[in-house]
């Protein structure tokens, strides 16, 4: 995948190209990543990338100019040096715009996008861009949750991230339970505890199954603790969850042991 980034911070966005598993996707072509600084698209003496707001007051917006002629280029590095259909498909990068009014980005929505050739990402900084260049120049907007940031190069990163992984080849078997809890049997549910050694840590020890070699039973208790931190910390996900994959008779039982264990263990410290 093509993914063109604009920022008045290129630096920043080392972060995700240069670390890890989207390094490595990086490294290995799976993920190509071009940076395009609006500064670089100024004409002053100045390379001013902010502009005052129509109706005055507080803060600054993005300059319309240089950020309308990043955006374009971005949109046209994601093309360079294809030809023919490869061009025809990649004639539709969707152009994204982090923004606190965008849609909440959520793992469907990355799926989504995983599947586009390329994508041009906007981060914004001081209180946004112009509205007209929304119109003009952005095909989506996300959000990455309800809490104030300094700019979107940080959602950026976090949205190129999730659809990093998401790629065909970027994650090696050793992540195949991983590809699980995305695409089959963990869809929508909370990750059960992991334990490593020593077999007893701060006075507490392993549970007995996890030493017990029993693959079946390991699975279970797995699929069980899923089923339960799921019901305690995020009962919205267990909704979507029986709506959208519904819970097996073994589930239901494995759920209904948890919530019978966990509410003997209240009245017991009740006492
Ligand atoms: C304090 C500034 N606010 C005035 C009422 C508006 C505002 C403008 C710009 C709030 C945040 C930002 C910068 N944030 C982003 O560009 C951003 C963001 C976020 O802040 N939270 C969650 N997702 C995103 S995506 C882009």
């Amino acid at each position: 995948m093509r993914v063109s980034l604009v920022t008045i911070f290129p630096d920043m966005i080392r972060a995700v190209t240069e670390f890890g598993v989207t390094g490595r996707a990086v490294e290995t072509g799976l993920l190509e990543v071009c940076v395009v600084n609006p500064r670089d698209f100024t004409e002053d003496k100045h390379r001013t990338v902010d502009d005052r707001p129509f109706g005055g007051g507080p803060g600054m917006v993005m300059k319309v100019a240089p950020l309308q002629a990043a955006i374009q280029f971005a949109k046209e590095r994601t093309q360079d040096g294809l030809t023919g259909e490869a061009a025809v498909e990649t004639r539709q990068t969707k152009v994204i715009y982090l923004s606190p009014q965008g849609r909440k980005l959520d793992q469907a929505a990355v799926e989504a996008l995983a599947q586009e050739h390329a994508l041009v990402l906007v981060a914004g900084r001081y209180e946004g861009i112009d509205e007209r260049l929304i119109a003009a120049e952005v095909d989506e907007q996300y959000s990455i949750g309800d809490y104030v940031l300094s700019g979107g190069e940080l959602p950026a990163m976090v949205l190129l991230d999730a659809v990093a992984r998401r790629l065909p080849g970027v994650l090696g078997h050793e992540d195949s339970a991983e590809q699980d809890s995305f695409t089959g049997d963990y869809v929508n549910l909370l990750d059960c505890p992991h334990y490593t050694r020593p077999e007893v840590f701060a006075g507490q020890a392993v549970p007995e199954v996890l030493l017990s070699g029993h693959h079946g039973r390991i699975d279970q208790w797995r699929r069980k603790q899923a089923l339960g931190r799921t019901w305690q910390h995020r009962p919205d996900l267990l909704e979507a969850r029986r709506r959208e994959q519904g819970l097996s008779k073994e589930e239901e039982k494995l759920l209904a042991d948890y919530i019978r264990e966990h509410k003997q263990q209240n009245s017991d410290t009740d006492a």
